[in-house]
């Protein structure tokens, strides 16, 4: 079954259906119906066609959150084309090696962002693109899929410092969407309101797909702005909320009056992608009289875990796992853990990649005899209930943006003036988590000129908060670098 028939049942099925509503960055607002999606991802399909793209072609997209991301997506389904979002926040560092990694022929963008991307990238501009497509038939172009084709390259950060990019199948994306849509009873009287970034998973696989498939209404708003999001709340009422726990902090900001009414017509309300504090879980429900479910999941397998809608949702922990993933909790050697004690997460299922593009060597360090790796660590209970305790890794997460140290500890390196370079989380009471730099440097360095010069290198999620210089990193015996160590 490929993953356009189980969108058919919205795309054709409701035809007439209101599907979607969004403003597009001009200030205009758009009103759509499955039937006009699937007239407009069709005439996108013949426009690609026309520009010569074909099965297994890759094509990128750097866009905020925009209709035609919707579009994009459709086509990719229809024509069997890989789709490599990048991240809008990612610059000229971090696209530069997505872009000779993927090898996507063209990458879609708009004027803003386009000048981030590298000179040599074959750039095709949105609205043109659009334009073109306008003229273009709207019957359908339907290439034969299946559940083993690929659908998507998205990048995740890796322990090695350079991202990789995790294969996504249709069929990974189609057992994912329909495990949701059943788990959480999404139906089409629901109305969603998507702030996520469709460029990750949270905000493409889980909210998009489950849109999809169930039929329901979306709002998509370009991002989550904390000053503009309960408002939102209001004016659409939506019944289903996916979200990272900053999300919910920022949420806690509202009067309660209005947070109740909010949370009344709140069906729903979703938390992932980093850890939710009890304590936020707790503030949320008294406030908006909701119990937010915490799921867990991942790019390369995405949702792995998740509390149950229709039974206890434990704060602190990720839940049980999902119909069709199987967990098991190992020590290092690979054997499996009792209940209680701490361990590795490793799951298999449907929901898990092919591996990563072109990285055999990285593919076959993180699958062992059909399983894979995660790098969290967690505990289950005696009932099954999973909690994640941190991770193998020294990962940092922060506003549900993923970090490897080691990538900017090597950009830093790089610099003059800096001899050696440490980078740890920072506990933040909104993001989680906030990169800090501790750098061994000498006269030369200077930290406001460093700090233009990563901007123009690096997402801004990851530039360090704080430069601290310190006269020696703290090493072992190996000279490995004892970050638990360092002064926070
Ligand atoms: C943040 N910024 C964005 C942006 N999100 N810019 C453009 N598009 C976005 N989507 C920029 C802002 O411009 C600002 O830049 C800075 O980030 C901080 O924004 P803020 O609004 O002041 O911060 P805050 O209120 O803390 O909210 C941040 C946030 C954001 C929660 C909106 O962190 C966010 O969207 N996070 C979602 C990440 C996500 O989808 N993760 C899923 C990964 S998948 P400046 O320059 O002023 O600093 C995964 C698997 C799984 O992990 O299990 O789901
Ligand atoms: P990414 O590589 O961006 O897909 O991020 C995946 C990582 O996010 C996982 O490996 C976890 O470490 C983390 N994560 C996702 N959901 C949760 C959660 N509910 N609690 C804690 N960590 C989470």
């Amino acid at each position: 079954m490929s993953l356009l028939t189980v969108f058919d049942v919205s795309l054709l099925g409701r035809a007439g259906n209101a599907a979607l509503e969004c403003h597009q960055p001009d200030g205009s607002r758009v009103e759509l119906t499955f039937g006009d999606l699937e007239a407009r991802s069709n005439q996108l399909s013949h426009a690609l066609r026309a520009r010569g793209l074909a099965r297994g072609d890759r094509i990128g997209f750097f866009l905020a959150n925009r209709v035609e991301v919707i579009d994009l997506w459709l086509a990719a389904v229809k024509l069997g084309l890989i789709v490599v979002p990048i991240n809008v926040l990612y610059r000229e560092r971090e696209l530069r090696h997505i872009l000779s990694d993927a090898a996507p022929t063209a990458v879609i963008s708009s004027p803003d962002l386009a000048s981030f991307l590298p000179a040599d990238t074959s750039g095709w501009n949105v609205t043109e693109l659009w334009q073109a497509a306008a003229s273009q038939p709207a019957t359908r172009i339907a290439v034969p899929c299946d559940a083993g084709t690929p659908l998507s390259l998205i990048y995740t950060s890796g322990t090695t410092g350079a991202s990789k990019g995790a294969v996504l199948t249709q069929g990974n994306f189609a057992t994912n969407a329909l495990t949701l849509v059943s788990s959480w009873a999404i139906t089409a009287a629901d109305r969603y309101l998507a702030t996520l970034p469709l460029f990750h998973v949270h905000g493409l696989a889980n909210g998009v797909h489950c849109w999809l498939i169930s039929g329901c209404h979306m709002r998509l708003h370009e991002r989550f702005e904390h000053g503009k999001a309960a408002a939102w709340f209001e004016s659409y009422q939506p019944t289903l909320f996916f979200g990272v726990p900053a999300m919910y902090v920022r949420l806690l900001e509202w009067p309660p009056e209005q947070a109740r009414a909010i949370g009344r017509r709140l069906r729903l309300a979703v938390s992932g992608s980093a850890p939710l504090p009890a304590e936020v879980l707790e503030r949320f429900r008294v406030l908006y009289g909701q119990v937010i479910l915490e799921r867990y999941g991942m790019t390369e397998t995405l949702m792995n875990i998740g509390n149950p809608y229709a039974g206890e949702r434990r704060a602190g922990t990720v839940g049980l796992p999902l119909a069709h993933v199987a967990v098991k909790i190992c020590d290092e050697a690979g054997a499996t853990v009792p209940d209680g004690t701490a361990g590795e997460l490793w799951v298999r299922g449907p929901n898990v990649c092919d591996g990563y593009w072109r990285r055999p060597d990285a593919t076959s360090a993180a699958w062992r005899e059909g399983w894979f790796r995660t790098g969290d660590i967690g505990v289950r209970a005696a009932d099954g209930y999973v909690t994640l305790q941190g991770r193998r890794s020294d990962l940092i997460i922060s506003g549900g943006f993923n970090i490897y140290p080691r990538e900017i500890e090597e950009l830093l390196l790089e610099q003059d003036g800096i001899r050696e370079a440490a980078v740890v989380g920072a506990p933040d009471p909104v993001r989680g988590e906030v990169p800090v730099a501790y750098v061994v440097a000498d006269a030369a360095f200077d930290e406001a000129a460093l700090r233009v010069r990563l901007a123009t290198q690096l997402a801004s999620f990851k530039l360090p908060r704080a430069f601290v210089r310190i006269d020696v990193l703290p090493r072992t015996a190996l000279g490995k670098v004892q970050k638990h160590l360092l002064p926070r």
